[in-house]
């Protein structure tokens, strides 16, 4: 607030001026006297002017000591009279004030009106110089209020913030999100991811280079986001203390954790695999909240109809009617998979299981609900590292269930590289979409950068195909998603889906070529001494960027980009024994299609991290 007081200033009028004339002086004789001596006075009259007897004519210069008046004069000269006050008299009442300022009508803060000053010192109107009036003191003018805000900006391509894979992800507080093998739980608008944080994972984060075997167990870390993007650090719902003041003990196996919310108790439950004695167990926790701090409840040693009687993988499926199921695969071995429904009352007992595959042995068992279709979803026994993702699908969550099949596209990257691990379904205003939550356990196995790796699935018919993108968005209000800028198109770009050695890696076409370990990014590259060739398809029309990382024993290889619809593009790779970036622009993709690869001939050319990038 700016207000100021207006000064307002006396209008004064002009000081008398002090008595001016004098009056002359009765002549004593008759002799005339000197004229009538002037005075100071400014406005004196003469001296007495009138005939008497011997009077002359008055002083005419400004005298200081009177001459004596005539003696026959009447009178003596008439004084000067004496003047009235000034001229100058006291204003008229001041106008009014100045106008009232105006607020500002920027964005900013408007500045207050400016200060209007009081009236004008008017102008005298009596002679006596009445002291004029002040201007009426007028206030400031009003705080003006803020411009109005400006209007929000175009929104740009549809989708949310950005989610990037292969990469660590962070949470909002910058550390390392540490979750694998868990399960998201929605709560309102919220969604609590809850998973487990294992020694290894915190220094394969602080140094991604080195792999290790370190599965001790640290704690089931909470995470709640809104947008799927932002994830917020809540609590520890577990740690190895914890367990241990709850007569448990933390250096068992514990992992494959889920959560699901019980009505009737109006308790948040946490279940998970416990590798406590005599064999591997169910445990259970609770909480009042779904991100606070979970208390140990128990452990349950055998699920009824399940084989060798406990689960091999396993996590929590919440159907939409509220209801909560453990899936799973069998403990040892792994070839049957299971649907057991939480105890209903409570949440805290696994009820008799119902088998709905024999097969081969599948792990990472997770399930979703897609347009009313039960998928369960389960890997390859590949330990740590990645695998195809299968699925079975029914109308019934109990089955009977269809032909296993194999989730699109995740044959050609080993589903970006991942375990199946979770899914969790957007359930927008204008569409559902199922995200793969897959687990990277790059801690255990080495094979490249990040724990987390997440993409859309689309469906074609009842069939589930994975996307296999490495930037995406999903709007967590509509549940629309879209390719992010930047997205690598380029599948198994790094030579880490084949976790063997082979010569042909998954994704790829080549001939005399075989992997190699020591890649300029996690563990492998490829070694071509021929042709090594990916057809990318569904490419949107633009302008595209292809690299890669190289070193050659000689010359005679070539990186190239082919049939997009334009003249093809090359690019010679030196000879050279250090990793080289190594790239080709400008390639404008007309025809929705790309080939990208590596000719070699007299040389072997090792490389790795291939990036086909819209610019
Ligand atoms: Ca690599």
């Amino acid at each position: 607030m700016n207000r100021l007081l207006v000064t307002f200033t006396f209008c004064t009028g002009l000081a008398l001026l002090s008595n001016c004339g004098s009056s002359g002086k009765d002549s004593a004789s008759g002799k005339g006297g000197a004229g009538g001596g002037g005075t100071t006075g400014l406005s004196a009259a003469g001296g007495g002017t009138t005939s008497g007897i011997g009077g002359s004519t008055g002083g005419t210069t400004l005298g200081t000591t009177g001459g004596a008046g005539g003696a026959s004069a009447p009178s003596g000269g008439a004084g000067g009279a004496t003047d009235l006050g000034g001229t100058a008299a006291g204003g008229a009442a001041g106008t009014t004030g100045g106008a009232v300022g105006s607020g500002g009508v920027s964005s900013s803060d408007a500045a207050a009106g400016a200060t209007d000053t009081g009236g004008i010192i008017g102008t005298g109107a009596r002679a006596d110089g009445a002291i004029g009036t002040g201007g009426t003191t007028k206030t400031g003018g009003t705080i003006g209020t803020g411009g109005i805000a400006g209007a929000t900006g175009a929104g740009g391509a549809p989708g949310g913030p950005l989610i990037h894979n292969d990469v660590f992800w962070k949470d909002t507080s910058g550390n390392p999100i540490y979750s694998q093998g868990g399960g998201v739980l929605k709560a309102g608008n919220t969604y609590y991811w809850y998973g487990v944080k294992y020694g290894g994972a915190v220094t394969y984060a602080a140094s991604p280079t080195k792999l290790n075997d370190d599965t001790s167990f640290v704690a089931v870390t909470i995470y709640s986001s809104t947008d799927l993007v932002t994830w917020k650090f809540e609590n520890n719902a577990l740690t190895a203390a914890s367990l241990t003041a709850a007569g448990a003990d933390p250096s068992n196996w514990i992992g494959r954790v889920g959560a699901a919310y019980n009505a009737t108790t109006k308790k948040y439950v946490l279940n998970g695999q416990y590798g406590g004695s005599p064999d591997t167990a169910q445990f259970f926790a609770t909480s009042d909240t779904p991100g606070g701090v979970f208390t140990w409840q128990r452990t349950q040693p055998t699920i009824t109809n399940v084989t060798n009687n406990n689960c091999g993988d396993q996590s929590i499926f919440n159907d939409d009617d509220g209801t909560a199921y453990l899936v799973c695969s069998s403990l040892s071995g792994r070839s049957n998979l299971y649907v057991a429904p939480l105890r209903p009352s409570d949440y805290l007992n696994v009820e008799p299981a119902t088998k709905v595959f024999g097969g081969a042995g599948r792990e990472g068992n997770a399930m979703f609900k897609y347009n009313g279709r039960y998928y369960l979803c389960s890997s390859d026994l590949h330990g740590w590292n990645a695998s195809h993702s299968y699925y079975i699908s029914a109308t019934n969550i109990l089955g009977p269930y269809g032909t296993e099949g194999v989730i699109g596209t995740t044959d050609a990257d080993f589903s970006h590289v991942t375990q199946t691990g979770l899914f969790l379904t957007v359930q927008g205003s204008a569409q559902a979409t199922v995200i793969f939550g897959g687990d990277r356990w790059s801690d255990f196995a080495g094979n490249g950068i990040g724990f987390n790796q997440w993409m859309p699935l689309t469906f074609n018919g009842a069939a589930p195909i994975m996307q296999s993108l490495s930037v995406w968005s999903v709007e967590a209000t509509t549940g629309a998603w879209s390719v992010g800028p930047g997205n690598n198109y380029v599948l198994n770009p790094s030579f880490e889906a084949d976790r063997v050695t082979i010569t042909q890696p998954a994704g790829w076409t080549t001939t005399n070529g075989t992997n190699a370990t020591g890649g300029y990014s996690g563990r492998w590259a490829w070694q071509v001494s021929g042709s090594l060739d990916q057809q990318i398809a569904d490419l949107p029309s633009g302008t595209y960027t292809l690299s890669a990382w190289v070193k050659s024993s000689g010359t005679g290889g070539q990186l190239y980009a082919k049939g997009f619809g334009g003249t093809d593009k090359s690019l010679a790779i030196a000879s050279g024994t250090s990793w080289t970036d190594v790239s080709i622009n400008g390639i404008a993709v007309s025809n929705g299609t790309c080939d990208v690869g590596i000719t070699s001939t007299g040389a072997t050319v090792t490389v790795d991290d291939f990036v086909l990038s819209q610019n």
